[in-house]
């Protein structure tokens, strides 16, 4: 006995139909069609599935026609209505979730994906929070605002905010507080944010000014404070506009080593390093550090002289996490991490012919201006429908119209796609389709409920295609908006590196994808990472700075990342086929190991 379905059941299914159907920009009849049903249904004093079970004709009820009659009928009889699951997929989650958002009607959701790009309430919040919502049709400054409000109010019920989110946030507070300051001279950011976590409890700031006193109260003045909750001689706390809590302590110039490690933490690496300075005699305060015996404090002006004091080489943030560092630093084996300036390319890009926003000459044209080596542009497949995917005829215009590019850049442009992985693990193109092409990205952009065997069996099988390079965004993980998908990922990193396939590092700040705990496991087994923007807009190319911390967190070398290497390097990892990768990438990171110790 399965539980009876009732009217408001059948109404929310419509409801959410007539809604897809109109981000979609389907026929305003059918939408009506629903919108007509969900409404009478929701009136009648009867149950609706039991009657259709019963037999009736529903079409006699006013507001029922054949089609909405059928469908019924097929969810009385299957529990399931395929013409609803299409759209689903057709419509991601997260797109339907900016329905939510007051101020949101299927008609903006429709623009604000369309033009903007925007799949997630936390890509809306980021257009509400740089300008870009505002600009849209039926939109301006009042409304915008209103929905970041809406967006923000939310958000106070659950505490951490994304890193992408934060991290803009805390750059408008520090320019802001510099107009109000004449005194200041530097802010910066400690915490968590400086250690590049993928979410933020609150924004740590410290300053250095030639008048101290008038810090505080300037950062209780800003008018994007909405709340005030400190306000001492040493730290001021307020809430700020995006409902994030900012803590501002001054600091003093000639002793800031000791404040900006105090206050970086984490509270883990903190702990272990004040054992080390005990056994040591020395002990350790946001002052300074304190001979024990003597009882005398010695002051440091930056981070360098602090850690060097306790007979330690400067440890960056990202790896400040209580988990291995200290010892590494004590043998002198910390590992120099990859920087966003090693970056040599990006190799997940969009343009207007899917869902970016910008034609790809000026895609290009930007990426190029990046002064990289080479690129990938990767629109998305026929099967994203509400990415307006490319279909095989208009793929092989695409690299047409790319090959024409080529003779104007020295950068190397890669034919590319991002193609779906099927429900069942299928390539969303035929093989003699991906054979045209120069990278192929897989992603999981449906289907994301399955349970953990079929998923990653499903990821499994996309790796096991001779013409998949690597694997997109992974998890599938919006931060603070939608869970990741369930896999065995040693199951996926061991057949990534067994199969010769990338694995990417998706730098989108809402994504963080792979995660850092993920890409350490990866590093360890020898697969290629790829730090990829994934941008649809030409802006989205500064993202790399949250893919490199990502890789950071995770121990990563340059030599770790496919996309550090020079050109000559990467294409010849390439261009060889796919089964001799592993060897070729281990060869490629064993002389670059050996170079850098020269
Ligand atoms: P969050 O804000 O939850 O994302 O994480 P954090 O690491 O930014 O933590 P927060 O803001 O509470 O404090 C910043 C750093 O300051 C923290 O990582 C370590 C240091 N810290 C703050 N309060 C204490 C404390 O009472 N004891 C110790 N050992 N360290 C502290
Ligand atoms: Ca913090
Ligand atoms: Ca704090
Ligand atoms: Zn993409």
């Amino acid at each position: 006995m399965t539980t009876p379905i009732s009217n408001d059941d059948i109404v929310t299914l419509f409801n959410s139909m007539a809604a897809m159907l109109e981000i979609k920009g389907d026929s305003v009849f059918k939408i009506r069609a629903y919108q007509r049903a969900a409404s009478t249904i929701e009136q009648l004093s009867w149950n609706l599935a039991a009657a259709a079970a019963a037999g009736d004709d529903l079409r006699k009820i006013p507001g029922i026609g054949k089609a909405i009659s059928e469908k019924v009928q097929e969810y009385v009889a299957t529990g399931r209505v395929a013409a609803y699951d299409r759209l689903a997929e057709e419509v991601p989650r997260s797109v339907l979730e900016l329905l939510q958002v007051p101020g949101m009607g299927p008609k903006t959701v429709k623009a604000a994906t369309e033009e903007l790009g925007i799949t997630s309430v936390a890509e809306l919040e980021m257009a509400a929070l740089d300008g870009r919502l505002a600009q849209l049709p039926r939109m301006g400054k009042r409304s915008a605002e209103n929905i970041l409000r809406h967006i923000q109010a939310r958000r106070m019920r659950s505490d951490r905010t994304p890193l992408g989110i934060a991290s803009a946030t805390g750059a408008a507070v520090c320019a802001q507080l510099f107009d109000a300051c004449p005194g200041l001279v530097s802010l910066t950011p400690a915490g968590s944010l400086r250690r590049w976590e993928e979410t933020i409890g609150d924004i740590d700031l410290i300053a250095v000014s030639e008048n101290p006193a008038e810090t505080g109260p300037a950062l209780a003045g800003l008018p994007s404070v909405r709340e005030v909750l400190v306000q001492g001689d040493s730290k001021t706390s307020v809430v700020v506009e995006p409902g994030i809590q900012i803590d501002l302590r001054a600091g003093e110039p000639g002793a800031m080593g000791a404040m900006l490690q105090y206050f970086t933490g984490s509270q883990q690496h903190n702990i272990r390093l004040r054992d080390y300075a005990n056994r040591r005699g020395l002990s350790l305060n946001e002052y300074g550090i304190t001979v024990i015996e003597s009882g005398a404090t010695e002051r440091f002006a930056d981070e360098e002289s602090f850690y060097a004091r306790l007979g330690l080489p400067w440890i960056p943030p990202e790896l400040r996490r209580g988990a291995g560092e200290l010892d590494a630093a004590r043998d002198g084996s910390l590992p120099t991490l990859v920087a966003e300036s090693d970056l040599r390319g990006d190799l997940h890009l969009h343009s207007d012919w899917s869902d970016g926003k910008f034609p790809l000459e000026e895609m290009v044209a930007a990426v190029a201006g990046m002064g990289y080596e080479y690129m990938a542009l990767t629109d998305h497949s026929q099967g994203l429908g509400v990415a307006n995917g490319l279909t095989p005829d208009r793929l092989a215009r695409q690299v047409e119209a790319l090959k024409g590019l080529q003779d104007r850049y020295a950068m190397t442009i890669l034919c590319g796609s991002e193609v779906d992985i099927r429900a069942d693990g299928a390539m969303d193109f035929p093989d003699d389709v991906l054979a045209t092409l120069d990278w192929v990205i897989a992603s999981v952009h449906n289907a994301m409920g399955q349970d953990r065997a079929t998923m990653t069996r499903r990821i499994i099988r996309a790796m096991e295609n001779p013409y998949v390079t690597v694997i997109g965004h992974a998890s599938a993980r919006l931060l603070g908006r939608r869970d990741p998908v369930d896999f065995d990922i040693e199951a996926l990193l061991q057949t990534a590196r067994a199969t010769g396939t990338a694995m990417e590092i998706n730098a989108a700040p809402e994504r963080l994808d792979l995660k850092d705990t993920h890409a350490a496991r990866a590093r360890e087994l020898g697969v290629p990472l790829v730090i990829n923007t994934d941008s649809h807009h030409t802006h989205g190319l500064a993202n790399r700075r949250f893919g490199a911390a990502v890789a950071r967190r995770a121990w990563c070398g340059p030599e770790h990342i496919l996309n550090a290497y020079p050109a000559d390097a990467f294409l010849s990892w390439l261009r060889s086929p796919k089964s001799q990768r592993p060897a070729r990438f281990d060869a490629m990171v064993a002389r670059r190991v050996a170079a850098s110790q020269r």
